[in-house]
């Protein structure tokens, strides 16, 4: 499955085969799949796009080189001339066409989460079982992020000894006004319940939510929240999660291990120093702070490499997420057990 390479596509005169990615939702995340994927990553070609705003999908099709417009999502994914598919449309949505894919086996990057509940991500992971190999990957992207592929490099040497702490901190600048409390978890700080998993390599067992006084920027959500996790073996993870911080987009870490830590800040590469104030600027969103997370995601993605969260990141991601929220609503601490890993996943 490849095409006559096109001069204006990534790989071209490299000889290299083109994936033609077909694209499904083309809001924020979407175009800037699409953006990358023409212009930074090689052996790809956005082919096609559905959006259900016509005209937002046909501005990103003429800014990726040509790539046709479709009126009917599920006519992209049968297409021929499409490759492999990326879900970037709105969260509700991901299991349709995730399975979809699954039917006709293509390759599929769905943005997260996998599905907003269980079952559906249960379903997905039965199709992809029923399929009989990997064909979905989850787009965690900081798993791609030099800084915590550092983190979790450094932790494997035994560079501070075994883990007992994770203390992290996310913070947005603005949510839009009457956001569900719930939506911080299973929107934002989903992020961390994926990466401690992933850093740790081991099963979150235990949730509790504390809800500090709500700020009154947050018109009416609960927000900040402060998440406490427990893995398996004891590890305890703090995240912090502040959608209205206002001052911009924060993402920090640091690992306490028995010999010592290791603190990811990923600050910007200046300080401007003046008038008696050293300063940084904040990114407004998470898209400059993880640019480089999201070109290495969609290039592994890309060469078929598999470095990519699977089904199976996903439904645990949105097992633990959902027992969070259960536990901001019953303010009591929730023990958390996952089922078994399917054999495909282990
Ligand atoms: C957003 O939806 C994302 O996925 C970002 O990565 C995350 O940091 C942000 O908090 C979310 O709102």
């Amino acid at each position: 499955m490849t095409m006559t390479l096109d001069p204006r596509h990534s790989g071209a005169g490299t000889g290299q085969a083109v994936r033609r990615v077909g694209i499904i939702g083309t809001g924020i995340m979407g175009a800037d799949h699409a953006r990358l994927l023409t212009g930074a990553v090689s052996g790809a070609a956005v082919a096609g796009v559905f959006d259900l705003d016509a005209e937002r999908s046909a501005g990103v099709a003429a800014a990726s080189g040509d790539a046709r417009v479709f009126a009917d999502p599920y006519a992209l994914i049968t297409d021929d001339g499409i490759d492999a598919v990326l879900v970037a449309s709105s969260d509700a949505t991901h299991e349709d066409y995730v399975l979809a894919c699954l039917a006709v086996g293509k390759p599929v990057l769905c943005e997260k989460p996998l599905a907003p509940t269980v079952d559906g991500c249960a379903r997905i992971l039965e199709a992809e079982q029923r399929h009989g190999s990997r064909l979905v990957t989850v787009g965690f992207m900081r798993r791609f992020d030099p800084g915590y592929t550092d983190l979790r490099q450094l932790l494997a040497e035994g560079a501070i000894g075994a883990p007992l702490m994770v203390h992290h901190v996310h913070r947005n600048p603005a949510a839009v006004p009457g956001l569900p409390s719930s939506a911080l978890i299973t929107n934002s700080a989903v992020h961390e319940l994926d990466i401690i998993r992933w850093l740790l390599a081991e099963e979150i067992v235990e949730v509790a939510v504390h809800a500090p006084r709500p700020s009154g920027q947050a018109g009416g959500t609960q927000d900040p929240q402060l998440l406490i996790l427990r893995t398996a073996s004891g590890v305890l993870s703090d995240v912090e999660i502040f959608v209205n911080a206002r001052y911009g987009y924060e993402v920090r870490c640091e690992l306490v291990g028995e010999t010592g830590t290791v603190t990811l800040d990923a600050p910007p590469p200046t300080l401007l120093r003046r008038s008696g104030v050293a300063a940084r600027d904040f990114p407004g969103d998470w898209r400059p702070r993880f640019a480089e997370a999201y070109r290495r995601e969609l290039q592994d993605w890309i060469d078929g490499t598999g470095g990519g969260a699977t089904a199976w990141d996903g439904f645990a991601a949105t097992f633990v997420a959902q027992a969070c929220v259960a536990a901001l609503e019953s303010g009591e601490r929730h023990s958390v057990s996952l089922p078994r890993t399917p054999e495909l996943y282990s």
